[in-house]
């Protein structure tokens, strides 16, 4: 299989963690956004969307979306289990790892958007409003969290899931490129980061 990355980018990056904890081998295939090579028609075959994550398939059927390749690695490499076993246990996953995708990283989002560093990769139509609103919101989110890590050792209870890979990529690329790090307060949220970013995958990909 071969897995379309582009360095730096952050949805790469958490299927990049999927594999690793899998211990799943890929071929790598580095796209320079900055030269448009994720718009080429040969790219936009492989999804139409014009988007890095793209998996490829031995037989070259190809799969884009971060959340729906991690599902179908899954589906194929069940263990370790990171998307839930019994029916509540993966409702209950997804619930969790929804509220990461459509509260938090949907907010960071609007802050790199709307913040200075987007401008040196692509031409952005700001409004500053909306980053001050998004800010605020990232902001309510990680004290949110950090109260739900007073009782909780992982996003979704007890174990590690796909929702934790989520959150840390989300947060890391928040600290790093939109100047939103997480409060030194946030014990509980600063515990957990410590946690995962010391497992092997996460170590091994972040080169730590
Ligand atoms: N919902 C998609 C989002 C993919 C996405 O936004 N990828 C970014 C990199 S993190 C990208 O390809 N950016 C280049 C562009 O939009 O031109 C997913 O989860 O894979």
């Amino acid at each position: 299989m071969k897995l379309y990355d582009a360095p730096g980018t952050p949805n790469p990056l958490r299927v990049r963690l999927f594999l690793a904890e899998k211990g799943v081998d890929v071929t790598i295939i580095r796209c320079d956004t900055s030269k448009n090579e994720h718009q080429t028609p040969e790219f936009l075959q492989k999804n139409p969307s014009g988007k890095v994550p793209v998996l490829e398939l031995d037989d070259g059927r190809c799969l884009g979306e971060s959340v729906a390749i991690c599902r179908y690695i899954e589906g194929i490499y069940p263990s370790p289990n990171l998307f839930g076993n019994d029916p509540f246990e993966l409702a209950y996953i997804e619930m969790r790892h929804r509220q990461i995708e459509l509260e938090l990283w949907t907010q960071i989002e609007t802050s790199w958007d709307n913040g200075p560093l987007v401008t040196r990769v692509k031409p952005a139509d700001q409004i500053p409003a909306a980053k001050r609103a998004s800010d605020a919101n990232v902001k309510r989110y990680y004290a949110r969290l950090d109260e739900e890590f007073s009782v909780a050792e992982y996003v979704a209870g007890e174990k590690f899931t796909v929702a934790d890979i989520t959150l840390l990529v989300g947060i890391n690329f928040a600290t790093s490129m939109v100047d939103l790090k997480p409060d030194d307060a946030h014990v509980n949220l600063w515990r957990w980061h410590t946690l995962v970013s010391n497992r092997p995958s996460v170590r091994q990909c972040l080169g730590q």
